[in-house]
């Protein structure tokens, strides 16, 4: 059956999160038995390249030079010690290896670099995915030629609130590159962020804006805020569990193909928590001890949980 939609209202959207709990969660699950394996998640590990120091102002961010957060800035990682990570994440379980760089948009001799990293993780036998901010169509060509499998560009929250949150690039910019990345063949994986103090009606609108995109991206992060002390949002109201786990079934029912990744935030959330959002749908986590500068959940209570569910990880 072909429930792949595009033409999603906003109000059905708002009908979803209304639902009684239970309804929201069968009609999440029933859809997403429907398109995938029930007991698989897919399992990328994370690796910042190049950190802090970043010109733009996104009010979440440890590595915005508008913060002050403590962090230390660095160069760009040399390419073997990048390869030298992706094997070990590899080892670890991970198949798929995503690389952040705290860039507003990369220089041509930095994706010269990266081109560089993606064609030698990608030879390790895993999958490749790359998150360096705004790209030409010109530099997306150059990193789907390099082997790039998925590029990450979350336009974060809904259109309304995004100049609540960041000020130096606009909604626009954002979908202006994934139209890029999406032109050049390259697999698109771009969510949000939960818990900024936005209101249900954004994340309604957060949701609507990737599920009416001419084609749903293939990989659907949403992030639990990280509050960073020292960020505008690091005394941002936080969201609930159950808000947060209705917030994933409802990207699950309007994006049915797509794989939903429960990303950053598992560290403050209970097992009990996590279990929901993976009965609502989500079927990919970043595994490993640290996301890009914020801690992650240690691999080996990681492993545990999955064994206590029953869930194994995706061969992809
Ligand atoms: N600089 C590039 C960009 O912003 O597109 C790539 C790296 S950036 C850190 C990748 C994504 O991480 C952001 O778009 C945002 O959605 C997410 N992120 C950053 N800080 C976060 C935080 N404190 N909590 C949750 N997600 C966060
Ligand atoms: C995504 O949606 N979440 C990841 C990845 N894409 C690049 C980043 C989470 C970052 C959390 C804050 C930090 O560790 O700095
Ligand atoms: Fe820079 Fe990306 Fe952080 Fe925004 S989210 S400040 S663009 S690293």
């Amino acid at each position: 059956m072909d429930d792949v939609r595009h033409d999603w209202s906003r109000e059905e959207l708002a009908t979803l999160f209304a639902l009684p709990f239970a309804d929201l969660i069968f009609q999440a699950q029933t859809i997403h038995r429907r398109h995938f394996a029930p007991n698989e998640v897919q399992i990328s590990t994370l690796l910042s390249i190049k950190t802090g120091g970043c010109p733009e102002d996104c009010g979440y961010c440890s590595q915005s030079a508008s913060h002050e957060t403590g962090l230390k800035a660095s160069k760009l990682m040399d390419v073997s010690a990048v390869v030298a990570d992706a094997k070990n994440a590899k080892q670890a379980g991970a198949t798929r290896f995503c690389m952040g760089a705290a860039w507003r948009s990369p220089k041509d001799k930095d994706l010269d670099a990266v081109c560089e990293m993606v064609s030698e993780v990608k030879s390790l036998g895993m999958e490749t995915c790359v998150t360096l901010g705004m790209l030409t169509p010109q530099q997306a060509s150059k990193l789907r030629d390099a082997g790039l499998d998925y590029y990450n560009h979350n336009i974060d929250t809904s259109p309304e609130y995004y100049e609540q949150i960041i000020t130096t690039r606009t909604f626009q910019d954002r979908l202006d590159t994934l139209e890029a990345v999406r032109a050049a063949g390259i697999h698109v994986c771009s969510g949000g962020i939960v818990g900024m103090g936005e209101n249900e009606a954004d994340r309604i609108g957060m949701i609507h804006a990737l599920c009416t995109l001419p084609q749903h991206p293939e990989s659907v992060p949403i992030n639990m805020l990280m509050r960073v002390e020292g960020t505008k949002l690091a005394d941002a109201e936080s969201i609930n569990a159950l808000d947060f786990v209705r917030t994933i079934a409802v990207a699950r029912i309007a994006m049915p193909k797509s794989f939903v990744r429960l990303s950053a935030g598992r560290e403050y959330m209970s097992d009990e928590a996590q279990a929901l959002c993976f009965l609502a749908g989500a079927n990919s986590i970043f595994y490993g001890e640290k996301l890009l500068t914020t801690p992650n959940p240690e691999a080996h209570k990681d492993r545990q949980l999955l064994a206590r569910l029953g869930i194994t990880a995706m061969v992809p």
